[in-house]
């Protein structure tokens, strides 16, 4: 057994991360944390235009990382996927979902305007997906397991032009709870990260995005915004044996914002 997985808090660990698609998604500061804890991991990406960044990052942690394309809105995709991670660990201990998405148009103008399709795709991507990732999973959790999802503050208050999104990631948190009461008897975790707001992909070309950064470093208690690094210690936590007693929760790492009233 190499140094890295002999020691730390998640040696021997086996995950599956969905959502990387470059260097500062917040997927790949997670799966950066949980391997420096001595996981070892696997990778999905989605659509050819991430597939050499995927692979030159995972790349890191050795030449026989396994990363497989995966569009979470295909049944057989993700059959092929925990497929291809049973076969090649026979065992999974822990799975991030780090994917969301909403047509452009329907984060723009008002949430009044919503097409019944977009409104389905983003419930799709955003949330279904996670069902059916966990139900996939599951049966390779055959020692327990811990999954994560990444929320939004928009899920619980309007955050405007977040509009669908929020209503998906509300969703994406009330199927955490359910997940969490159907797998529990299984010693399956499931948990939301709520993160504050990152600069990443699905952040850049978000009109008022960098005023959104601005305002939080001013009215969150702490001052500041929270780090990728950060979440990839929160990340690392729930993964772990210190979050043994802890599913079915939305765990906010945002600096505080979301305490205030005003
Ligand atoms: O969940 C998100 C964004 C996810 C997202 C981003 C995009 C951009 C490109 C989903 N779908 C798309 N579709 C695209 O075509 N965040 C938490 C970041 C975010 O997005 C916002 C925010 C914040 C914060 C959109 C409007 C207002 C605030």
């Amino acid at each position: 057994m190499s140094h890295r997985t002999s020691q730390g808090l998640l040696a021997g660990k086996i995950g599956l991360v969905f959502g990387v698609a470059n260097k500062r998604s917040i997927a790949w500061a997670i799966a950066q944390a949980w391997h420096r804890a001595g996981a070892r991991l696997a990778f999905t990406y989605q659509g050819h235009r991430v597939k050499d960044n995927v692979e030159e990052l995972a790349a890191t942690f050795g030449a026989d990382t396994l990363i497989l394309p995966c569009d979470v809105t295909r049944d057989e995709e993700i059959a092929r996927v925990f497929a291809d991670v049973g076969g090649k660990f026979d065992r999974l201990d822990l799975l991030l979902h780090s994917v969301a998405f909403a047509p452009k148009e329907a984060l723009e103008g008002r949430f009044a305007e919503t097409s019944r399709e977009a409104f389905r795709i983003a419930h799709d991507v955003s949330a279904y997906s996670l069902v059916a990732l966990a139900r996939a999973a599951a049966p390779l959790m055959t020692a327990g397991g811990s999954i994560i999802g990444m929320s939004y503050y928009g899920a619980e208050k309007v955050v405007p032009h977040y509009n669908v999104m929020g209503v998906a990631k509300a969703a994406l948190e009330a199927c955490t709870r359910y997940l969490a009461y159907d797998l529990g008897p299984q010693g399956i975790r499931v948990n939301c990260i709520s993160a504050g707001p990152v600069n990443t992909l699905a952040a850049r070309g978000i009109s008022g995005f960098i005023e959104m950064l601005r305002h939080y470093e001013s009215k969150a208690p702490l001052k500041r915004n929270v780090t990728a690094d950060e979440l990839g210690a929160t990340g690392v936590f729930l993964a772990s044996d210190g979050a043994a007693a802890i599913t079915g929760q939305v765990l906010y790492v945002d600096c505080g914002y979301q305490i205030m009233g005003m």
